[in-house]
């Protein structure tokens, strides 16, 4: 296959294999929306030969890759399909709060059968992703994740693009799910799953254009995995963290990257075709491989300069006068009895002593705190637990400012990974009104105590 340089900035992907597309076409009357999303049980291939009854988008894995472009409005007709209520969120986008996809706290969920509208402005550019707030042990799990993408207003100079999404499944060997969840690993680091994917590939090579400029968008869409990620000793540059782009890009070594959290990496294809580019992951001194870039014919003029990513336009908070919050993160270990229906409810995380209660409709629990719309806040928060947490909040883009454990350059994110007893500070500007989740992303966490809510008005 031979591919022009021009070709690839238009077409992007160009049915390379294992790159997605939207499969979905608009009908007339979707003319006024710009996606039509529809969440739905259907059968997938995960285990090689066997049949998984997975949870779908559009019905089939992986999602469609929803593009957005910078500082437009996007609408999405959603549609539930699911024989359970559900919502969908939009994770990163700082959004106006009806569209933020929580259930009760911002919108009623949305009922099977029926369907609702998202439509939200996109601030920033970046790897984003989406997924339900409903039941999400399950309807993550099951396979209900996908990536959200923001087009830079003006388009980079990259030869190619490649979405790289990340996610295991639990499965045994017919495909079949096991229990998504087992009490003793949600009370430590979280259940991991049994088959590991690259866009619903096991160690899939993915095409790229020989001597090609690279933009690689790494997306975790796990339930809980930490991956290391790392291209061992070929040159790559860190251009984003968790969709917003970094001032100063740097080689990439290895890369924590939680559940949740996505990273965006630039690098110059080998020039020869055929040759293979390994992405491991890093654990210790060992790298072990998750997948490998393989390089395909194309006219591409050598290049030796990776484009700078525009850094998105967040606040600064103004830290010298900002207000100290203080947020803890404890393990109770709280073991509750099986309930009458077979259910259980444990608890196992805290956070300032308090587990998250769920919440239904009337019943919206208390805020973690209440912000004055407009200020600058600066969260310290400790990881008081031997676990690590991805740290989530919805609706504002934060600043990591420092930690207790490793050298900060302060960057812009939406999800922080807190190593074991440490101590990290975030900065924002609380800028957005409504109430906005703040959540551990390792999902059995979230639903075992460690998570809440902060209300700006
Ligand atoms: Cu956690």
């Amino acid at each position: 296959m031979s591919l022009t340089r021009r070709a690839f900035l238009q077409i992007g992907c160009l049915g390379l294999t294992a790159c997605s597309l939207p499969k979905f076409t608009l009908t007339e009357s979707d003319a006024d929306v710009d996606f039509v999303l529809v969440a739905e049980p259907a059968s997938v291939e995960l285990v090689p030969g066997k049949q998984t009854a997975a949870l779908t988008f559009n019905g089939d894995y992986p999602a469609p890759v929803i593009r957005a472009k910078q500082g437009k409005r996007i609408r999405i007709r959603f549609i539930n399909k699911l024989n359970e209520p559900t919502t969908i969120h939009w994770h990163g986008i700082r959004i106006e709060n009806s569209m933020d996809g929580v259930p009760f706290l911002t919108q009623p969920p949305v009922q099977p059968g029926e369907e609702f509208i998202y439509d939200f402005y996109c601030p920033d550019a970046g790897t984003f992703w989406y997924h339900p707030h409903v039941n999400s042990l399950v309807q993550l799990g099951k396979g209900l994740t996908g990536t959200f993408i923001v087009e830079e207003a003006e388009p980079l100079a990259f030869d190619h693009e490649a979405v790289v999404q990340l996610r295991d499944w639990r499965l045994d060997n017919e495909g079949e799910f096991l229990p998504l969840s087992t009490p003793r690993q949600a009370a430590r680091a979280g259940t991991l799953g049994t088959v590991k994917t690259v866009n619903g590939l096991i160690k899939p090579a993915l095409e790229i254009p020989a001597g090609g400029c690279i933009r690689a968008r790494f997306v975790n869409l796990d339930n809980t995995r930490v991956y290391h990620l790392s291209f061992k000793d070929y040159p790559a540059q860190v251009l984003a963290h968790d969709g917003n782009a970094i001032e100063r890009p740097y080689p990439l070594e290895s890369r924590d990257t939680g559940a949740g959290m996505r990273l965006d990496v630039g690098f110059i294809a080998p020039d020869e075709v055929g040759k293979e580019v390994i992405v491991y992951d890093k654990k210790g001194r060992g790298f072990f491989e998750i997948f490998r870039f393989r390089t395909v014919a194309s006219s591409l003029p050598t290049r030796t300069e990776i484009p700078r990513l525009p850094v998105n336009p967040i606040p600064a908070p103004d830290v010298a006068n900002a207000q100290h919050l203080k947020l803890v993160f404890e393990w109770e270990g709280a073991l509750s009895p099986v309930k009458k229906d077979g259910s259980v409810d444990h608890s196992f995380w805290t956070i300032n002593r308090r587990a998250w209660e769920g919440m239904s409709k009337g019943a919206i629990p208390a805020p973690l705190a209440t912000l004055e719309l407009g200020k600058s806040y600066v969260v310290e928060m400790y990881n008081a637990t031997p676990h690590h947490h991805p740290i989530h909040m919805h609706g504002i883009t934060f600043t990591v400012l420092s930690s207790n454990k490793r050298e900060i350059t302060p960057y812009h994110t939406d999800t922080v990974l807190m190593a074991r007893n440490e101590k990290v500070k975030i900065g924002f500007v609380a800028d957005n009104p409504g109430r906005w989740m703040f959540h551990c992303h390792v999902v059995e966490h979230m639903k075992t105590g460690l998570m809440g809510y902060v209300s700006i008005v």
